[in-house]
């Protein structure tokens, strides 16, 4: 916790700072480095009428060993309550996105996912075996609308919805079921089955070398999906900073605390006992990550626009609720094109 609180003030430190630039009567902009967020951060700006953007990202993340809560728990202690546990789980997502301004007050951004998940996992007598999951994830549609442009600072509202078009039919052959598929467990699955409305509001700060964003976006799980459950709600809050080494060439460094709540309902083919993933008790929780990552820009010539990022993201805290992977750190790396 000691770790969180420090890297906390040096963002806030680095803002004051950021906040002694003067305030000119120049409006925010795009067209540096850092004039987007980290790639790892959705939605953090809006376009000028008639703006098309497109991107594509790539994700992926290692999950290995086993938290109980806050602490790191045994596979042996794990085996002593169900029958297998999980020993890692790689993510891989392949994003794409569209936005396009109808107005300069007003943004649409559609993103979709293909996602594949591969989980290692072992039994009770000790054997090993995968299981995999891949295909479409869920659609996501928003509208961004700007509410204050001025003194290089932006501030947007986002109001989203996501489609439930990933699958949560998910099945694989594991040594219990063979030679037959049985169902996946929950954080196997390529969607959340239900039509999930979210909510955001971000707020951008631009000094000379400096830039400062802020994002608190909120996803809520209504109803139940086919199989008679539902994912918990999500609260994600984005804080980064970014420096302008270069007309081309920026360096951002991120904090995001997340808090996701436990699933509503239960899969009945899911058998709670089998593994801790089948367990409804066992998702969700709080996280705080540190992220850093760097942006590539080409600000004129043929390939003007062009926007390349990568960035790292790592655990700093995690408090699971009941017995989960731990998120090992993920890589995204992405390239955005407007015109
Ligand atoms: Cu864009």
């Amino acid at each position: 916790m000691k770790k969180i609180m420090i890297v906390i003030s040096l963002c806030f430190i680095a803002t004051s700072l950021m906040a002694q630039t003067e305030n000119d009567n120049i409006k925010w902009t795009a067209g540096r480095p850092d004039g987007h967020a980290p790639i790892g951060v959705m939605g953090d700006h809006v376009h000028h009428k008639g703006e098309w953007m497109f991107s594509y990202r790539f994700m992926t993340m290692d999950m290995e060993g086993l938290n109980r809560g806050n602490d790191a728990v045994s596979q042996q202690a794990v085996l002593d309550n169900y029958m297998v546990s999980p020993v890692a789980m790689t993510m891989n997502m392949h994003m794409l996105g569209a936005m396009y301004a109808p107005s300069d007050r007003f943004t649409l951004m559609l993103m979709g996912n293909i996602v594949g998940n591969d989980m290692q996992l072992v039994n009770r007598m000790g054997n090993h075996f995968k299981t995999s999951s891949s295909g479409f994830g869920d659609i996501k549609l928003s509208g961004m609308f700007k509410v204050l442009d001025m003194n290089r600072q932006s501030l947007h509202f986002t109001a989203g919805v996501s489609i439930p078009t990933g699958s949560i039919e998910q099945k694989d052959v594991t040594p219990m079921s063979a030679p037959k598929e049985m169902p996946l467990p929950y954080p196997m699955q390529n969607g959340s089955g239900t039509w999930d409305p979210n909510l955001g509001v971000t707020y951008l700060l631009q000094g000379s070398l400096l830039s400062f964003g802020s994002q608190l976006n909120g996803t809520l799980r209504l109803g139940k999906n086919d199989n008679d459950y539902r994912f918990g709600n999500q609260l994600v809050w984005n804080n980064w900073v970014a420096t302008k080494i270069a007309r081309f060439l920026s360096l951002s460094a991120r904090i995001e605390g997340k808090a996701v709540g436990k699933i509503d309902g239960a899969y009945g083919q899911l058998n709670p006992m089998m593994v801790t993933t089948a367990n409804t008790q066992n998702q969700g929780g709080e996280y705080v990550n540190a992220a850093f990552g760097t942006n590539f820009y080409i600000p004129d010539g043929t390939f003007k626009n062009i926007r390349l990022g990568i960035e790292y993201l790592f655990p700093l805290y995690q408090d699971v609720n009941g017995i989960q992977l731990k998120n090992d750190g993920s890589w995204t790396f992405g390239l955005q094109y407007s015109l």
